[in-house]
C-alpha cells in the first residue's frame, strides 16, 4: 500500500464557512499555515452519530448499546412493542433517560460550581481566609430574608441592624446546607412568582436539596428503574429547578456578595484585545473564585514592574468562556473570545499562559499549547489533563493570593520564550456589559423611582414588543456565531429587547451589539427610542451561564411590577439557545421551560428519534408549567417563532392593539391583570 493510501485523508475547515467572525477566519487560516489542527478541522473530518443525534442510543447497560433509529417510514401505533432495546426499553424511555442524564450533568456542573463558591463564602464568614471579603453587604442584607435570616435585632424595644458578620455566618451555614439538607425544600424556590411556586407544588416537583435531585436522576435512569417518560421528565424538572432556582442562583448571589454586584461597565471583545508587547494571560473556565485573585494580583505595582523587568510593557488579562463574563462584568477585563476561539487564542503565538479551571475547556488546548511557548495551567482538583506539558497548580482559597501570584509569575517568566511569529488579529469591538436585576431597575426606573414599572409601561404601550433571553454556547457543527447574531438582530429589529448570557453575550459583544449606539443601527423604532432615551444597549449582558438565574429574577420583577399577568408564563417573553452544545444548556432550557418560558433551541434536540416523548416536552408540558420546548435550526424562522409567541402573549394580555403611547398608572395596570 502506498504511503498516500495508508495516510488518512485529513480535510481542512474552510475558514469562511466555519465562522462569520473575521478574526476567527484569520486565525483558522493561520492555524492551517502553521499545521496546527483545531476543532473546526475536526468537525469536518468526524461526522456525528445519527442515532445519538436522535437521542435513541441506550448505553446504560452492557447488553447494549441498543440503537433505535427512527424508522424511515415513520412510527406506527405499536412502536413501543416493536422498536425496543434488549430489555424492552422503548424509544421514549431511552430518549427521556438520555435527556434526564443531560439535565443531571448540567445541573451538577452549575451546582458544584455554586457549592465551591458557597464553601469559600463559609471560609470568609468563619474568618478562615483574608484573601476574600464581603464586597456587597447590601446584597447580603437583601438576600438574607430569603434564607430566614434576620437582618435586624431588637435592642431596647427598637429594631436595629444586625452586624454584617453575624448575618454572613448564618446565611453561609444555611446556603451550604442547601446541597444536602435531609428534609424540606430549597429556600430560593419561594423567590419565584407565587402561581409558579404553586404549579411546582401541585405537580410534586419542588426540589428537596440540590444533590439529591441529581442523584435521583442517575438512579431513575439506571437499567430497569423508571420506564415512564413522563415520570422521568418529572424528575428532570425537579433537578432543573434545583439548578436554576437553586445551585445557579446561589452561585450568582454569593459571587455578588463576595466579589460585588455588577454594574454597567465598558470594555472590548475579540482576539484583538491581546497585546503583542504585553504578557498575555488568558483565564478560561467558569469560577470567579480563581479569576478574582488573578485580577487583583495582576494590578499590583510590583507585579507590573516584574513584567516590565522581563521586557513587557505590562500585563494584559483576557477571558474566554464564562470566566470572561465574570471578569468582564465586575472589572471590565476584555473578552478574548467564545468557546470556539480557545485554541485560536494560543495560535496567536502571544498567549504566555492559559489558566483554566472548570467546564468548556477543550483537552486539545494542551496539544495546541505544545506547538507554541504557551504554559497551560490547570488549577482545579476536579479538572486535570493527561498531557505532560500541562502544569497543575491547585488553587486553595486559604492561600488564594499566593497561588495567583505564582501563576502570574509563570506567565511573566514565559514572555521571553515566545518562539513563533506573533499574529494577533486586529478585530475587536467595544462593549458595555454588567447588567443585572438591580441595574435594569436603576436604568429603566431612575435613581429615585428605581423599579420595573418603566420597563412594564414600555412593554404595555408597545415600544418594547417583548423580552427575549438568548443564551448559550457555540457548536462546531454550525457556523460560528451566525445563528447567535442573526437571531438577536431579528429580535431587536422587531422591538424585542434581548437579555443575554454566556457565549451568546460574547458573540453579541464581538458584533458590536452591546453598545447603546447599536440601537439606532439595528433596532425597530420603539426599542431604539427606549434605548436612546435611557442610554442602554438593546442587548443587555447579564453575565455567565450561572447568571441565567438573573434572567429568572428579572422576569419575576417584571411580573411583580404589574400589568403583564401574574406569572412568568403570562409575559410576552421567550428563550433561545441558538448554538447550544453542552449538558448545561439542556438543564438551562428545561428550567426556563418549567418556569413558564417558551424556549427554542437551534441545531437539533436529542429527542427527534422519540416523537411521542418530543411531543410531551414540546406541547403537553405547557399545560403543567406554561412553558414548552421547541427546536428550529433556521435562525430567521427561529426568531420569528419567538416573536409569534410574544405576540400571542400580548394578545392574551389584551395589549396587542395598545401600541399607541399610553401612560399606565397603577389602577390601569391592575385593571389589565383582572
Ligand atoms: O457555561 S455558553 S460554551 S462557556 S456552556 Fe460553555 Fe456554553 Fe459557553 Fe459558560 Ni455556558
Amino acid at each position: 500500500m502506498s504511503d498516500v493510501k495508508k495516510e488518512k485523508a485529513v480535510k481542512l475547515a474552510d475558514p469562511v464557512a466555519a465562522s462569520i467572525d473575521p478574526a476567527t477566519q484569520e486565525m483558522i487560516a493561520r492555524a492551517h499555515e502553521l499545521g496546527v489542527e483545531t476543532v473546526f478541522d475536526r468537525a469536518v473530518n468526524m461526522k456525528p452519530c445519527v442515532i445519538g443525534i436522535q437521542g435513541t442510543c441506550c448505553k446504560n447497560c452492557s447488553m447494549g448499546p441498543c440503537r433505535l433509529p427512527l424508522p424511515k417510514d415513520g412510527i406506527k401505533e405499536d412502536d413501543i412493542e416493536v422498536r425496543k432495546g434488549l430489555c424492552g426499553a422503548s424509544a421514549n424511555t431511552i430518549a427521556a433517560r438520555n435527556f434526564a442524564r443531560m439535565v443531571a450533568g448540567g445541573a451538577a456542573a452549575h451546582s458544584d460550581h455554586g457549592r465551591c463558591v458557597a464553601e469559600v463564602f463559609l471560609s470568609v464568614a468563619r474568618k478562615e481566609t483574608d484573601a476574600y471579603q464581603i464586597k456587597d453587604p447590601v446584597k447580603l442584607r437583601a438576600i438574607a430574608p430569603d434564607f430566614d435570616v434576620a437582618t435586624t435585632v431588637e435592642v431596647d424595644g427598637k429594631q436595629v441592624d444586625r452586624k454584617i458578620d453575624e448575618i454572613a455566618l448564618e446565611v453561609a451555614e444555611k446556603v451550604i446546607n442547601e446541597w444536602g439538607k435531609p428534609e424540606g425544600e430549597l429556600y430560593s424556590v419561594k423567590r419565584a412568582p407565587k402561581p409558579l411556586y404553586e404549579k411546582w407544588k401541585k405537580n410534586g416537583v419542588l426540589p428537596r436539596n440540590i444533590d439529591r435531585e441529581i442523584v435521583e436522576i442517575m438512579h431513575r435512569t439506571h437499567m430497569g428503574v423508571d420506564q415512564d417518560y413522563k415520570n422521568i421528565v418529572k424528575q428532570c424538572t425537579r433537578s432543573a429547578i434545583a439548578d436554576g432556582w437553586g445551585g445557579s442562583m446561589l452561585a450568582t448571589d454569593i459571587q455578588d456578595v463576595l466579589f460585588g454586584t455588577p454594574t454597567p461597565i465598558q470594555s472590548e471583545a475579540n482576539l484583538g484585545v491581546m497585546k503583542e508587547d504585553h504578557v498575555n494571560i488568558i483565564v478560561h473556565g467558569h469560577e470567579p473564585v480563581l479569576s478574582e485573585m488573578i485580577v487583583a494580583v495582576s494590578q499590583k505595582p510590583e507585579i507590573i514592574e516584574y513584567a516590565k523587568s522581563k521586557g513587557a510593557k505590562g500585563i494584559q488579562l483576557g477571558g474566554i468562556c464564562c470566566t470572561a463574563n465574570e471578569m468582564l462584568q465586575r472589572h471590565g477585563v476584555p473578552t478574548v473570545g467564545t468557546f470556539l476561539q480557545q485554541e485560536l487564542a494560543i495560535i496567536t503565538g502571544a498567549c504566555d499562559a492559559m489558566v483554566v479551571d472548570i467546564q468548556c475547556i477543550f483537552q486539545n488546548v494542551a496539544n495546541v499549547a505544545k506547538c507554541f511557548h504557551t504554559k497551560l495551567i490547570t488549577t482545579h482538583p476536579i479538572a486535570k489533563m493527561e498531557q505532560n506539558n500541562v502544569i497543575h497548580i491547585e488553587f486553595d482559597e486559604h492561600y488564594a493570593l499566593q497561588d495567583a501570584e505564582k501563576i502570574i509569575k509563570i506567565a511573566i517568566d514565559n514572555f521571553q520564550n515566545r518562539k513563533t511569529e506573533v499574529m494577533i488579529p486586529k478585530h475587536k469591538s467595544l462593549q458595555v456589559a454588567g447588567f443585572g436585576v438591580e441595574s435594569i431597575e436603576y436604568h429603566l426606573g431612575g435613581t429615585y423611582r428605581g423599579s420595573y414599572y418603566t420597563l412594564n409601561d414600555n412593554i404595555i404601550n408597545g415600544r418594547i414588543r417583548g423580552i427575549a433571553g438568548v443564551v448559550g454556547c457555540n457548536n462546531a457543527r454550525t457556523r460560528h456565531n451566525e445563528a447567535h447574531i442573526t437571531i438577536v438582530k431579528e429580535l431587536i429589529k422587531n422591538d424585542v429587547i434581548v437579555l443575554t448570557t454566556g457565549c451568546n453575550g460574547i458573540a453579541c459583544a464581538m458584533e458590536g451589539l452591546l453598545t447603546p449606539e447599536s440601537a439606532a443601527v439595528y433596532c425597530g423604532p420603539g426599542l431604539a427610542e427606549v434605548c436612546e432615551t435611557v442610554g442602554i444597549p438593546p442587548v443587555l449582558h447579564l453575565g455567565s451561564c450561572v447568571d441565567n438565574s438573573r434572567i429568572l429574577l428579572a422576569a419575576t420583577e417584571v411580573v411583580k411590577a404589574g400589568g403583564l399577568g401574574n406569572d412568568i408564563s403570562d409575559l410576552p417573553a421567550a428563550g433561545s439557545a441558538p448554538e447550544w452544545m453542552s449538558e448545561k444548556a439542556i438543564s438551562i432550557g428545561h428550567y426556563f421551560v418549567v418556569s413558564g418560558v417558551y424556549t427554542v433551541f437551534g441545531l437539533h434536540l436529542p429527542t427527534s428519534g422519540a416523537p411521542v416523548f418530543h411531543d410531551y416536552i414540546s406541547k403537553e408540558i405547557e399545560k403543567l408549567y406554561g412553558g414548552k420546548w421547541d427546536v428550529e435550526a433556521d435562525p430567521i424562522k427561529h426568531a420569528q417563532l419567538m416573536i409569534a409567541h410574544i405576540d400571542k402573549k400580548r394578545k392574551d394580555l389584551g395589549i396587542d392593539k395598545a401600541r399607541e403611547r399610553v401612560l399606565m398608572d397603577m389602577a390601569a395596570r391592575q385593571a389589565l391583570d383582572a
